[in-house]
C-alpha cells in the first residue's frame, strides 16, 4: 500500500456518515394535489415586487417565521452558506439608503448601458431608494462563499444556486404572510458587508425592504409569459 491509498483509507475512515430517519411524507389524493397546485398558483400569482411602502410596523415574529422558512431551502451539502440580516434600526437604514443611493446614482448617470435604461424605463426606477428607510423592515440577504474550521477556509458548494432557493422562497413566505417586498440590486453591494460588519466570508447577494404597500400603491401594468412560452415538452 502506498502512502496515498494510506491518506485517502484516513480521509474515508473520517468521514462521518447522516444519520438517517424515516421521511415523514403524507399522501394526497390527486384531487387534493390539482386543488393545492392551483390555489398556490392562484397565491403566487398575486405577488408584485413593490416599491412604495407603508411605515406601518410589522411584528418580529412574523419576520422571524418567513426566515425560517428560507432556511428550510436544500443547500450545496447541506452547508446552508446564507445569512439574513434583519434591519429595523432607522440609523443603519439610513446608511444603507445613502451607500446604495451614492451606488445607484453611478448607475443611472453612465455606469448602466442605454439598452438597460430603456429596459428600465417601464417600471419607473430611478437611484432614490425611500423605501430603504420607509420599509419597516429591511433583509440583507448574505451568501457564506466559505466556512473557516480551524484557521483553514472551505469553499462552500452551488453556493449561488442554494441562496438564489433560500431567496425564491423567502419571497413566497413573505407574500403568504400578507406583506410586499421588492428585490432590490444596489450594486456594487460591497457597502452592506461593510455597514452590517458582517465576516470577510460573506457577501451581499440581495436586499429586500418588506412591509405594507402605501395606501393605494401602483405597480407597473405588466403580464407574465404564458405557460407555452416558459415550457418546452420532451
Ligand atoms: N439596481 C438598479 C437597477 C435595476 C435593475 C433591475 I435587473 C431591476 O429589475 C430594477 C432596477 C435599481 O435597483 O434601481
Amino acid at each position: 500500500m502506498t502512502k496515498n491509498d494510506l491518506d485517502q483509507i484516513s480521509i474515508f475512515a473520517s468521514m462521518s456518515k447522516a444519520n438517517f430517519k424515516k421521511l415523514e411524507f403524507t399522501p394526497l389524493s390527486e384531487v387534493e394535489m390539482l386543488k393545492n397546485s392551483k390555489d398556490y398558483y392562484d397565491l403566487m400569482d398575486q405577488r408584485r415586487s413593490v416599491r412604495e411602502f407603508s411605515d406601518k410596523d410589522v411584528p418580529k415574529e412574523i419576520m422571524e417565521n418567513i426566515i425560517k422558512t428560507a432556511g428550510t431551502a436544500p443547500s450545496g451539502a447541506h452547508k446552508q452558506p446564507w445569512t439574513f440580516c434583519l434591519v429595523r434600526d432607522p440609523k443603519i437604514k439610513r446608511q444603507i439608503r445613502e451607500a446604495a443611493e451614492a451606488e445607484e446614482r453611478e448607475n443611472y448617470s453612465g455606469r448602466m448601458s442605454q439598452r438597460w435604461l430603456r429596459d428600465l424605463n417601464p417600471f419607473g426606477t430611478d437611484w432614490n431608494k425611500p423605501f430603504i428607510e420607509v420599509a419597516p423592515w429591511i433583509i440583507v440577504v448574505f451568501k457564506k462563499v466559505y466556512e473557516k474550521t480551524g484557521g483553514e477556509k472551505h469553499n462552500n458548494y452551488y453556493v449561488n444556486e442554494s441562496v438564489g432557493i433560500a431567496t425564491g422562497m423567502l419571497l413566497a413566505a413573505i407574500h403568504n404572510a400578507g406583506l410586499v417586498s421588492l428585490t432590490h440590486t444596489p450594486s456594487p453591494m460591497n457597502f452592506l458587508a461593510r455597514i452590517m460588519n458582517r465576516p470577510e466570508s460573506e457577501r451581499a447577494f440581495l436586499l429586500i425592504p418588506v412591509g405594507y404597500p402605501k395606501d393605494d400603491a401602483e405597480v407597473p401594468d405588466i403580464k407574465r409569459k404564458p405557460l407555452k412560452e416558459i415550457i418546452s415538452y420532451f
